[in-house]
């Protein structure tokens, strides 16, 4: 669960990217490393097996500016999606405040879809967290591939509580942003209720708008790092 810190005004908070293996999840992590500012993110820790599979989870800090003397300060997780280590999974979504699905849209993975999203739905439970109170957001990965399942059958299955969705290719980086995007507005506007950060659903809104004005920022500069880093 979230801390919020009456002193130093900041929110600490956890997302966690969950679904089935080799769906991207470390990919996402990988690619909002990269293109953020480094003065708004830490180093990326993984632990991988020697196929590149997350063994453990990748954990990602990002520290945002949310307002004037209001910071939230990210931990972003990945799982492994492989089947058998469930008791990781398990582990790391303890305290989760908000959840990225990653689907796999390839045809042939269809049904480790959804054997994903009901062992997140019982592993949130073991966890005490309510899967339809969550902010959510879904990520329908690998739209490059040759064979895969359209946006409606994917929705059909897997957004029952008609969350936001984001169709993405992560290898090339798009996709990316906009779902980490989308799941810090459903974060923002629940802490901001929760923590009484702002009188009224306008207001709440403005708290939202001005994060992602922050984070835009971040990527900005992220990119003029880059480029000045590539220039001879
Ligand atoms: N074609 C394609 N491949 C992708 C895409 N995103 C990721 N991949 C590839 O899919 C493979 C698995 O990606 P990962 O990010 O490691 O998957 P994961 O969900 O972290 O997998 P686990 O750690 O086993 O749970 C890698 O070879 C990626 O390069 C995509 O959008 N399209
Ligand atoms: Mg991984």
């Amino acid at each position: 669960m979230a801390q919020f810190n009456y002193n130093t005004k900041e929110i600490i908070a956890k997302l966690v990217y969950y679904g089935p293996s080799l769906g991207g999840k470390t990919t996402n992590l990988q690619v909002l490393h990269k293109i953020l500012d480094p003065a708004s993110r830490g180093n990326l820790f993984s632990l991988e097996t020697e196929a590149d599979r997350t063994l453990f989870f990748d954990l990602l800090p990002i520290n945002l500016g949310i307002r004037k003397g209001l910071e939230l300060r990210l931990k972003v997780y990945t799982v492994p999606g492989q089947v058998k280590y469930n008791s990781t999974r398990r582990m790391v979504l303890t305290g989760a405040d908000g959840i990225v699905f990653v689907a796999d849209s390839d045809v042939n993975r269809y049904n480790d879809n959804i054997e994903s999203l009901q062992n997140l739905i019982e592993n949130l439970a073991v966890n005490s967290i309510n899967i339809h109170e969550i902010p959510l957001v879904l990520q329908y990965n690998k739209r490059d591939l040759p064979n895969i399942l359209s946006v409606e059958t994917l929705g059909k299955k897997l957004n029952f509580r008609n969350v936001p969705s984001f169709e993405s290719v992560a290898i090339e980086g798009k996709g990316v942003l906009e779902s980490f995007i989308g799941i810090l507005k459903g974060m923002m506007t629940h802490f901001a209720e929760k923590y009484h950060l702002a009188k009224g659903k306008t207001e709440i809104s403005r708290i939202v708008e001005h994060m992602e004005k922050n984070l835009m920022e971040h990527v900005q500069k992220g990119q003029k790092i880059q480029k000045s880093a590539i220039q001879p």
